[in-house]
């Protein structure tokens, strides 16, 4: 009986035709991706219990439907969700040499069709897995790539940081997984789903088209601030977010109007500053040094403009354009 490494061809609900890490086990496929720490793709059926679920197999390693035909319990999901997976160990393997959640080399795993229009995606430090609902009516599964490139990184933050998921932590948890999501975004580069500095534009999450989320100019979700305020610790996590995430944006583009692989952003100052930026390549350099070396699980958003300050000073040293970016960036967000 044969065993072994495969390359399989995905049709996908958001991110167009793609290749997927699979297994081939006697005569069938099956979806776990052993390049990349054995990651697994498991199908919940519109469960909520806390089993793993059924591993989703194959007879011919072409797997899903693609956004045309997909339905609510076929495998088009789950090729996302091992998609996302799969390019989110890379971003962190090729950017940082990080080897998976633990940097070790042991991949998570993933379940999709959970619960019954459940409208949400949770990484859980208990089973070491992401899971992913079907949206509302079924219809709309929350396995985008910056939504899964956002949950894997729940994990990386909870294994290195810690950063205590309420108050200023919660809201520095949640804008890593929006920083990371995003560049896990851009880094794939796919055609289908090209890298913006909006969160879960492809998921209809509002109905309307809308995304969840915005970095350039957080508010515009309704909810989320785009400066620090004594009162920020009050917000939800995914609102009180919202400074980082317009930090990482003006760090990386710097303020104003720009257009993005077609997508226009308009990013203010709290300062009225005029900020250049270093580009998203070195501010995610910074904020990984910053969360994997000076981060703590209580750390405030004061605290984290000194973890980035001390990351970009170890980086690019204390005289450089990098570190007084980052000092302009905080400032801009009115964390001064
Ligand atoms: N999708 C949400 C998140 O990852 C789930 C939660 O509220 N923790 O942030
Ligand atoms: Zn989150
Ligand atoms: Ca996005």
């Amino acid at each position: 009986e044969y065993q072994g490494i495969e390359t399989g061809t995905g049709k996908s609900l958001y991110s167009g035709t793609v290749t997927l890490g699979t297994t081939l086990s006697g005569s069938t496929y099956n979806l776990t991706d052993s390049t990349r720490g054995g990651h697994k793709t498991y199908n919940k059926a519109h469960a909520t219990t806390s089993s793993a679920g059924t591993l989703f197999t194959d007879a011919d390693d072409t797997w899903g439907t693609g956004a045309a035909s997909s339905s609510t319990t076929d495998q088009t999901a789950a090729v996302d969700a091992a998609y996302g997976a799969q390019a989110t160990w890379d971003f962190y393997k090729s950017t940082f040499g990080r080897s998976g959640i633990k940097n070790n080399g042991v991949a998570a795993y993933s379940r999709v069709h959970y619960g019954n229009a459940y409208v949400n995606a949770f990484w859980d430090d208990s089973c070491f897995c992401m899971t992913y609902g079907d949206g509302s009516s079924n219809t709309h599964p929350l396995t985008s790539l910056d939504v899964a490139g956002h949950e894997m990184t729940h994990g990386v933050t909870s294994n290195t940081a810690g950063l205590n998921y309420s108050g200023e932590s919660g809201g520095l948890n949640e804008a890593t997984s929006d920083i990371f999501g995003t560049a896990v975004e851009f880094y794939a580069a796919n055609t289908s789903d090209v890298g913006d500095y909006l969160i879960g534009e492809k998921i209809n999450i509002n109905g309307d088209g809308t995304p969840l989320r915005y970095m350039d100019q957080p508010s515009k979700d309704g909810g989320s601030a785009n400066y620090w305020s004594s009162s920020l610790k009050n917000l939800d996590v995914h609102y009180s977010s919202g400074p980082a995430n317009h930090f990482f944006f003006l760090l990386s583009e710097g303020s104003g109007s720009r257009t993005i692989n077609g997508v226009a952003y308009n990013s203010p100052t709290y300062n009225s500053s005029t900020l250049t930026g270093i580009g998203r390549a070195k501010a995610v350099q910074i904020w990984y040094k910053a969360l994997t070396t000076y981060m703590t699980s209580t750390t405030t958003y004061s605290g984290a403009r000194t973890a980035t300050l001390s990351a970009a000073s170890a980086l690019y040293g204390s005289t450089s354009t990098e570190y007084k970016a980052v000092a302009a960036a905080w400032t801009a967000v009115n964390v001064a």
